[in-house]
């Protein structure tokens, strides 16, 4: 049977590259973002290539999750592989400073928007005892840096997720891989500054960041792997990064 994939943020960057990358192996896919039309423009793209279902919901808002996912037609109720990807940083500065409406999209999109994805998604999984989740997390999950640590803590809530994710799954047949990437050059840091284009762009000087297809390329290694190999935890760095905050510019 073809599988049918749910990514979340599928709209931009890295989960945008996971949904071409899925196209090409034929998945069925669920496209989920904000963006309506860029969702549309999807859905006349890659529906040339594979099965495409579209949603718009933003992943904050508990009871639009719920009702979005709740509303599946029969034809795309079985998901086989959740991509959990919709995320963002929201500034960058030191704690006495922070903005509280950044820290509540931060904390309310990466954390409770992943968690109400997977409450209405993996029901299904375990009622089928076949599943595969993935979460994008990031290398600001495992290390914090000054000026990020509400992002930093967002993403180290995903590292703990997938790991109780894992424990509560394994054994209903589901696999549970959690994905930290590095620096890679998306929209990531546009949405970070706001729109500042030239601070954006300072974010990748001097180095060769990562794409989001080699993200993308990680994540068909984890769901492709045979039925007995779960990828349980994938870091991955631009090669002239060393550590969150350590990269060799030229
Ligand atoms: P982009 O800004 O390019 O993409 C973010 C995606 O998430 C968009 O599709 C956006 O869609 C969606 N999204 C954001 N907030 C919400 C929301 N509240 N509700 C629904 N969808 C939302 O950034 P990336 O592709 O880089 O980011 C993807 C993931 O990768 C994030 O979780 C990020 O933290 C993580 N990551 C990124 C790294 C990087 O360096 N770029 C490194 C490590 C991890 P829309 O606006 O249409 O809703
Ligand atoms: C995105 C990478 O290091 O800018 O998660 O936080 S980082």
């Amino acid at each position: 049977m073809t599988p049918t994939a749910l990514i979340t943020g599928a709209t931009s960057g890295i989960g945008l590259a996971i949904a071409n990358a899925f196209a090409k192996l034929n998945y069925r896919l669920i496209l989920c973002g904000r963006r309506q039309e860029r969702l549309d423009e999807l859905q006349q793209t890659l529906g040339q290539q594979t099965e495409c279902y579209t949603l718009t919901f933003d992943v904050r808002d508990r009871s639009a999750v719920e009702t979005a996912l709740g509303s599946l037609p029969d034809a795309w109720k079985t998901v086989d592989i959740l991509i959990n990807n919709a995320g963002n940083a929201h500034g960058l500065g030191p704690i006495q400073e922070g903005d509280v409406n950044d820290w509540d999209a931060m904390i309310d999109g990466n954390v409770k928007g992943l968690l109400y994805v997977t409450r209405a998604i993996s029901p299904g999984m375990v009622e089928r005892g076949h599943g595969h989740i993935v979460n994008i997390s990031s290398i600001a999950g495992k290390q914090t840096y000054a000026n990020g640590g509400v992002y930093c803590a967002s993403k180290a809530a995903v590292e703990a997720l997938s790991e109780g994710m894992r424990l509560d799954l394994t054994q209903h047949g589901i696999k549970v891989t959690n994905v930290a990437p590095g620096a890679v050059e998306t929209e990531f840091s546009m949405v970070r500054f706001k729109g500042d284009e030239a601070r954006a762009a300072k974010v990748y000087e001097g180095f060769t960041p990562l794409t989001a297809s080699d993200i993308a390329d990680a994540v068909v290694y984890a769901v492709t792997a045979p039925p007995h190999v779960t990828i349980a935890d994938l870091t991955i760095l631009a090669s002239a990064q060393a550590a969150a905050t350590t990269i060799h510019r030229k």
